[in-house]
């Protein structure tokens, strides 16, 4: 049940995905979206932030793994709320590197158990959000590895490609599948993508792919990465 209208300002988390294995821990140092905090939550466009700066929407079929994805980037296990019940993010919920820097967790769009009502609000939601969003820099496109270039994700990188906006696909739940899989998946989805639009393989659950995703999004954001001190040459 979708709240009338109205900023939702407290967010809680219902899903707690693993810590990340101690290999990562490095990015604690060069990764600049751990500082990311929950902004709010919008029914409506009218209710996002202010349309300036860079902001990057994270979109994709429900329960593909968006907002488990972003936990993982942002190495803080609640921020975004999580689930196995597909249609989870129900809003736009934005979230804050800094004043000119957000990221957008977008509803997911292909769940059919929705009331026809909700689907049609969330499709014009979600049209009139890519068509005047004019802070929108880049879309991170998160597909189940196992389930790749379904229909609504070809419409997307089409859309972004006529668009012009760059669109990066992130293969997730890769810990599903053994490696041969995996690679052939990665080289299959790249053959069919829009010039422009990139691919990695990635696991919210192991942290795979996280250091590639990080250095695609500050690329984006316009963030530097590079590691501080004698350790950078
Ligand atoms: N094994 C594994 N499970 C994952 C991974 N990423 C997400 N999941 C699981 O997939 C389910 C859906 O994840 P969410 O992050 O809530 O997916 P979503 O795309 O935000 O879903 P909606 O908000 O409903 O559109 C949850 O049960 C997650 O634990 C991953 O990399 N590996
Ligand atoms: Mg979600």
């Amino acid at each position: 049940m979708i709240e009338p209208g109205g900023i939702i300002p407290v967010y809680q988390a219902s899903f707690q995905p693993p810590e990340l294995p101690t290999e990562f821990a490095h990015m604690a140092s060069v990764n600049p979206f751990r500082s990311a905090r929950y902004a709010l939550s919008a029914h409506e466009l009218r209710q996002l932030p202010v349309d300036s700066g860079i902001e990057i929407a994270i979109a994709g079929r429900s329960n593909a793994g968006k907002s488990s994805a972003i936990n993982t980037l942002t190495g803080q296990k609640s921020l975004a709320r999580t689930s196995k019940t597909p249609g989870r993010t129900r809003q736009i919920v934005i979230f804050e590197l800094d004043g000119e820097r957000r990221i957008a967790d977008l509803p997911g769009y292909g769940y059919a158990r929705v009331p026809k009502a909700l689907k049609h609000h969330w499709q014009r939601l979600m049209q009139k959000y890519f068509e005047g969003r004019k802070s929108l820099c880049g879309v991170v496109l998160v597909m189940d590895i196992r389930h790749p270039l379904k229909p609504f994700d070809l419409q997307m990188l089409q859309w972004c490609d006529v668009a012009g906006i760059p669109c990066h696909v992130l293969l997730t739940k890769a810990d599903k599948l053994k490696r041969g899989p995996r690679q052939s998946t990665l080289l299959a989805v790249r053959r069919q993508l829009p010039a422009g639009a990139s691919v990695q393989v990635f696991s919210a659950s192991t942290g795979d792919g996280l250091e590639e995703l990080v250095t695609m999004l500050s690329r984006w954001f316009g963030l530097d990465t590079q590691p501080q001190g004698p350790a950078a040459n």
